[in-house]
């Protein structure tokens, strides 16, 4: 009995989170009758149509410690080929990483009593400071010495939308640092504000990308009076903002922007696009909305046309019929970006799946990311969205590519899922644990909605073309832990990645479902034995 009211309970939530739009709307009660009917066949859809497909995707090697009985946990097939050992000893050194030496990491506790911390980065200056954002509205400062600050760095509660304390995707949600910050004192934010006056009516609200300055008598402090409203994006609903916002190794901002909201790419604010098979499409749409895309702005010129940032000239639709801030299309809600320190310098955008795959994007220029046309790799069906459809088309009208996913895996929606949203992480290049190095560290929120189960991946490039391989990843200590004897997983919700500038990286969780309490915690990844 106990089992059959948590998982009705489990539905409800998921509904909540997947498929309906404001939590505050009345509407709710009628909206989450037919999802319920939804989300209570997918196992079994899961299951029986789709067999082809599990089969073509990575293979999830469990964990040592979840299954001490399993096959070797690194996949044979993929491992990079390990040094024989009749090598001569100089060649050790050079022994690539498998997914074995990849299994578990340690967390070590930072600071603690945040209520959602959803962004941690150093400042690129030299005091060595951490900043935490928090979906509240609060900026706090972690010192070099390792002390949260009491006071916050900025707060901008009152100018934001009143977060819904049982869940919201709402919120401070982004933040990040000029390159020359420690010169210029200039940072940027990504928040949820009120709906503006001029949005159309019956929308939900507006975000607002804001530059703020650093106070010039203290350096803990903002100027709270410095805001300058760089772009305003209205939101037909209230999920699927993106949030996370950085600049890239070539000094531009980069946003990301989730399709609108509500389910399906469908609704109000959702317009029509190329893929008839399908309805709605702000994802796939390039001109009517920067809606489901990722933009790259100048925030150190200002526009022709009088806005406060420019469009770099190597955008990729400059002069073409899509709208000159995007630099990548077909995203649905890619909540967490970043880019790789080291390396290439690739980009890497997490991107929430629906009710069936989660997925993480190597994003180029001009890139199609496939939603709604295709969810992770499958194809995508808004009028069955618990069963991909067999077929879909490879490019969009325009014959771009519909560029797949570098990770997939299936939602916990469906029997063997991993979680029901996808965080995106960091590439590690730090020194701590130097195994990792270049290997991507992500995660999922939570496998259930009470209580927090998230989890930690790891992710390895493939030896040649195809996905990433990845595997999760065990928490030194967690092993014992609740909701599942043994799991190794975070027991909370993770909400988020952070990197410091040695490259080191760190892990932000909270024990609520939404931005309430003061749970949120932010943990180092160090190794197991520390
Ligand atoms: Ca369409
Ligand atoms: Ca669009
Ligand atoms: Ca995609």
């Amino acid at each position: 009995m106990r089992r059959l009211i948590l998982f009705l309970f489990l539905i409800a939530a998921i509904s909540l989170l997947m498929a309906c739009g404001t939590t505050e709307e009345p509407a709710e009660a009628t909206a989450t009758s037919p999802a319920v009917e939804e989300v209570a066949e997918t196992p079994t859809m899961a299951a029986t149509a789709t067999p082809a497909e599990t089969a073509t995707t990575i293979t999830i090697a469990e964990t040592p410690t979840t299954e001490p009985t399993a096959e070797a946990p690194a996949t044979p097939t993929v491992v990079p080929t390990v040094t024989a050992t009749s090598e001569p000893t100089a060649t050790e050194a050079m022994t690539p990483t498998t997914l074995a030496d990849v299994s578990t990491i340690g967390l070590q506790l930072v600071a603690e009593g945040f209520t959602s911390p959803i962004a941690l980065m150093e400042a690129p200056d030299e005091s060595g400071r951490l900043f935490v954002a928090d979906q509240i509205g609060q900026i706090r400062i972690i010192s070099a010495d390792g002390e949260l600050m009491g006071e916050p760095f900025l707060d901008i509660q009152d100018r934001m939308v009143d977060v819904n304390e049982d869940y919201d995707e709402r919120g401070l949600l982004g933040l990040a640092f000029h390159p020359d910050f420690a010169s210029n004192g200039r940072f940027f934010v990504y928040y949820s504000a009120p709906l503006r006056a001029e949005a159309s009516q019956g929308w939900n609200h507006t975000s607002h990308i804001s530059e703020f300055t650093v106070s010039t008598d203290n350096p803990d402090t903002a100027d709270p009076n410095s805001e300058r409203v760089l772009l305003q994006v209205d939101q037909p609903q209230s999920n699927h903002n993106g949030g996370q916002i950085a600049f890239g190794p070539d000094g531009y901002l980069y946003v990301p922007l989730g399709d609108g909201g509500e389910a399906n790419d469908i609704g109000l604010g959702h317009v029509e696009d190329w893929y008839d098979v399908n309805s709605g499409g702000n994802g796939q749409d390039l001109a009517q909305n920067l809606l489901g895309s990722i933009l790259r702005i100048d925030v150190d010129n200002e526009g022709a046309n009088g806005t406060a940032y420019a469009i770099p000239a190597d955008n990729p639709f400059v002069g073409q019929a899509g709208a000159e801030e995007i630099w990548a299309i077909g995203f649905r809600n890619p909540y967490r970006l970043s880019f790789d320190i080291g390396g290439d310098n690739a980009l890497f955008v997490s991107d929430a799946g629906q009710n069936l795959w989660e997925e993480v994007s190597m994003v180029e220029s001009g890139g199609n990311y496939g939603w709604n046309v295709k969810e992770a790799s499958h194809c995508f069906s808004t009028a069955s969205p618990n069963a991909s459809l067999p077929e879909c088309p490879n490019e969009d009208a325009d014959g771009r590519a519909l560029i797949d996913p570098i990770i997939e895996y299936q939602n916990a929606n469906a029997s063997g899922g991993l979680g029901l949203v996808v965080i995106g992480g960091n590439v590690y290049r730090g020194s701590m644990l130097p195994q990792f190095d270049g290997l991507y560290i992500f995660g999922d929120w939570s496998r259930a909605f009470d209580p927090g189960d998230g989890s930690l991946f790891v992710a390895m490039p493939p030896d040649e073309g195809g996905m990433w391989v990845m595997q999760e990843l065990a928490v030194a200590g967690n092993e014992s832990g609740e909701p599942e004897a043994a799991s190794g997983r975070l027991n909370a919700f993770l909400l988020s990645f952070g990197q410091d500038n040695d490259g080191e990286m760190y892990v932000l969780t909270t024990d609520m479902i939404g931005p309430a309490g003061n749970t949120g915690k932010v943990y180092k990844i160090v190794p197991p034995e520390s």
